[in-house]
């Protein structure tokens, strides 16, 4: 890895934070074009049946009401319906998703019918004007299979293995944006153009998507993002009412714009993790081998989300228990379900919170039936430090990890045995404190061989192109997007690292659709990635420069500095960054030929060598449970994570932290519950309970460093490593507070009854 330039490897504010806090973010709310109409869904209100009847024409004569669509009026506008498809796994195949329900809804929020109209409120009037007729039919279990896959291998050792078993219930989370889902589309029939804004994370995608939709050329086709105010994996799909509205631009050639609404996003947004696991951890020579099985079923919901597909987290789930841990034998089977609710898709680290979960869970079993620590048992079932690069029975391939070196400092900043001296202490007490330590792995950066192969639409490439401008200050467009986790930022130092010129005369957007070629925000790849090719990009310039330079001085380019904007030879010759660009925009005569080329360049990198990159760490969480009422309350949170090269620290910790929050919130609260006929039941935040900021403990996070090999930077990334930790560390600290008395909780979110109920029947039994 390079060495950057520690000035600027600093903890310097996102670029965008001033414009961001004082109202001026150009979100889709912001964005009003002349004649915009304004679009409102119906929604199924039932979770499967047949469509008997729609009648929109009350509707369609109310006051500013331009059109009335159902399935039957865009037919024939669309070129090919949305169906998910991966080549590699051909025996999965959703149903067709329609932009409206054609004849058949299969859960509940599925649109049916777009009503456009002058204003909001005239949609929305008319939106309850249209009566429908269904014919109910059975909302099932989990019972038609959509995708099987199974991995592992037979155990090593003939060895006999003593089984500890447990089964785990996972409740169904979402990504909760702070900006719902949101669209303007903007089709003009006079010159055949479609202009796209849209709240999403990859303006690419969405490009080659609509134009496949449409059948239309991708040059006719520009998508822009602008602010997005969080993603979390929700907005890297593409949707049923986001396809409906751009139908409604096309058919009648004035601008639309789509808003969801809070309850929209709860019933239609992406949602995921709902698994029912049964594992079991085999010990033999009484605990210096083990090995792990685990069963994994998640209904994933009506259709598979499209394109990526919703069986990414039985994947994750099946090919990552027990990954950090030297195992005799693993064998996993994955399987996923259809079922009469919105379709499972890319939530924050998508699936691998649960085997972090099942194996952390399956760790402590194993601990306490040997009676050993359970750091140390861990520490001792560590993959050697030795025997990296190394493919798990899972099948993950990993460069190298840090696991002992991490868990050696969360110890010592965690105090880890003084915590166990009061935890005692305290329960003579009657407090009930708990302490959990696990250990994870993020895949991160996930190259071609994933989207690629499977033939869904997603790069893995990225490009950056840089441009000096006329004042010696650079402009750099990347392929990566932002939704606040700072990626820009981070861009932006690195550029500026390298070129050896101040941050302040570095600028960096987001390319829209038609500019620097990117897959925007996933797979926690932005500086892996796009942060690889703003090097490779900002490196050629520098070389550039000094090339013109050394022409220019007859000095060789080695010889020459390039500092603080200046660019040095050995003697007095000197010039700065800004004469050179004064030089080549209106004076190219005065440098060598071609000059001008060279200050305008582009670099795209794409993963090689590996399937994807793999971060690791260790979290430690202190909570004490009420004996008398099962409350959990959360009081400490540590994190010892290695990113390979931090760019930018305090961007790096807000991504871990936003991420443990979202893991909190998915042990303790968050619950999409769905009664039998498939209504949710808790689609508003009274009742899908989002962590409070009082319920975020205080968290002290530190980093190993391990520069990623095969890479100029050095980054593994880091955006989901707080929600793939998260949850087992807390789960791991509430079952660590009732295990004196025997108790364990392995049914998620661990609400205060089901704590209280684990206790109640530990103690009568
Ligand atoms: S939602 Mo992430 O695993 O791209």
């Amino acid at each position: 890895a390079t060495v950057m330039n520690e000035d600027t490897l600093t903890a310097i504010p996102r670029s965008e934070s001033g414009r961001l806090v004082t109202g001026r973010g150009r979100f889709i709310h912001t964005i009003n074009l002349p004649r915009m109409l304004h679009v409102a869904f119906v929604r199924s209100p039932i979770a499967h049946g047949r469509i008997q009847r729609i009648d929109t024409s009350c509707a369609a004569e109310m006051p500013g009401v331009e059109a009335v669509l159902t399935a039957g009026d865009v037919r024939t506008v669309i070129a090919d319906v949305p169906i998910t498809r991966l080549d590699i796994m051909p025996d999965h195949v959703s149903p067709e998703q329609p932009p409206l329900a054609d004849g058949h809804v299969r859960f509940q929020g599925e649109p049916v019918a777009l009503v456009a109209a002058q204003t909001l409120d005239q949609a929305e009037d008319a939106v309850s004007l249209i009566s429908m007729k269904y014919d109910e039919l059975t909302v099932s279990g989990n019972i038609i299979p959509a995708s099987t896959v199974e991995i592992g291998s037979e155990f090593r050792n003939s060895a006999d293995y003593v089984a500890l078993e447990a089964s785990f219930s996972f409740a169904r989370q979402t990504g909760v944006t702070l900006e719902p889902r949101g669209i303007v589309a903007s089709y003009d029939p006079s010159d055949d153009r479609l202009e796209i804004w849209i709240s999403h994370q990859s303006p690419q995608l969405v490009q080659t998507i609509v134009a496949k939709f449409l059948g239309m050329p991708e040059n006719r086709i520009i998508v822009r993002t602008g602010d997005v105010g969080g993603g979390f994996g929700v907005k890297l799909h593409v949707y049923a009412d986001e396809m409906a509205a751009i139908l409604a631009t096309r058919l009648l050639g004035l601008p639309i714009k789509y808003i969801a609404t809070r309850s929209e996003a709860f019933q239609s947004d992406a949602q995921a993790r709902e698994f029912d696991v049964s594992a079991a951890i085999h010990l033999a020579a009484n605990g210096t081998q083990i090995g792990m099985t685990g069963e994994f079923e998640n209904p994933i919901g009506a259709y598979s989300i499209y394109p990526r597909s919703s069986i990414g987290d039985s994947i994750q789930a099946a090919t990552q228990l027990g990954a950090p841990y030297k195992l005799d034998g693993m064998k996993t089977s994955a399987r996923t379900f259809w079922r009469n609710k919105p379709p499972s898709g890319a939530i924050r680290g998508v699936g691998q919170p649960i085997p972090c979960v099942v194996t952390e869970h399956l760790m402590d079993m194993a601990a306490r039936h040997l009676g050993e620590d359970p750091v140390a048992f861990r520490r001792k079932c560590y993959l050697d430090v030795g025997s990296f690069p190394l493919t798990t029975l899972g099948g993950i391939y990993m460069d190298q990890l840090s696991l002992t070196e991490c868990l050696d400092l969360l110890m010592e900043i965690m105090d880890y045995e003084a915590l166990r001296t009061s935890q005692r202490e305290l329960r003579e007490q009657g407090v009930w404190r708990g302490i959990g330590v696990i250990t994870f792995i993020e895949q991160t950066a996930v190259g071609p061989g994933l989207y690629g192969a499977a033939g869904v639409p997603a790069t893995s490439v990225e490009e950056c192109r840089i441009r000096l401008e006329v004042d010696g200050g650079v402009r750099v467009e990347t392929g990566a997007t932002d939704q606040g986790q700072g990626t820009l930022t981070g861009i932006r130092q690195i550029v500026a690292s390298e070129l050896g010129i101040d941050i302040e005369s570095v600028d960096v957007v987001s390319a829209d659709s038609g500019g620097a070629r990117g897959g925007g925000a996933w797979a926690s790849r932005g500086l892996s990635l796009a942060g690889e090719a703003s090097l490779l990009a900002a490196e050629a310039l520098r070389l550039n420069i000094l090339e013109i330079v050394g022409e220019l001085f007859q000095i060789a380019p080695s010889d020459l500095q390039l500092e603080k904007g200046i660019i040095r030879g050995a003697g007095r010759e000197e010039i700065t960054i800004a004469d050179l660009a004064q030089l080549a925009w209106f004076k190219p005569y005065d440098l060598p030929k071609g000059s001008s080329d060279k200050l305008a360049v582009s670099r795209s990198y794409s993963l090689e060598g590996r399937p994807h990159l793999v971060a690791n760490g260790v979290m430690g969480c202190l909570v004490n449970v009420d004996p008398e009422t099962g409350a959990v309350d959360v009081l400490r949170h540590w994190v010892v994570e290695d990113c390979g090269t931090v760019i930018n620290p305090a961007l790096v910790d807000g991504q871990i932290m936003g991420g443990a929050a979202q893991g909190i919130g998915q042990v303790l609260g968050e619950d999409l519950r769905y009664d039998e006929n498939g209504q949710l039941l808790s689609g508003t935040f009274m009742d899908y309970a989002v962590p409070r900021a009082a319920a975020i403990p205080p968290m002290e996070i530190r980093h190993v460093v391990t520069p990623q090999i095969g890479t100029k930077l050095g980054t593994k990334g880091v955006g989901e490593a707080g929600t793939v930790g998260g949850p087992a560390s807390v789960w791991s600290a509430v079952n660590d507070a009732i295990a004196h008395i025997g108790a364990s909780v392995t049914t998620a979110p661990l609400s205060p009854e089901r704590v209280f109920r684990a206790i109640r029947s530990s103690q009568s039994g």
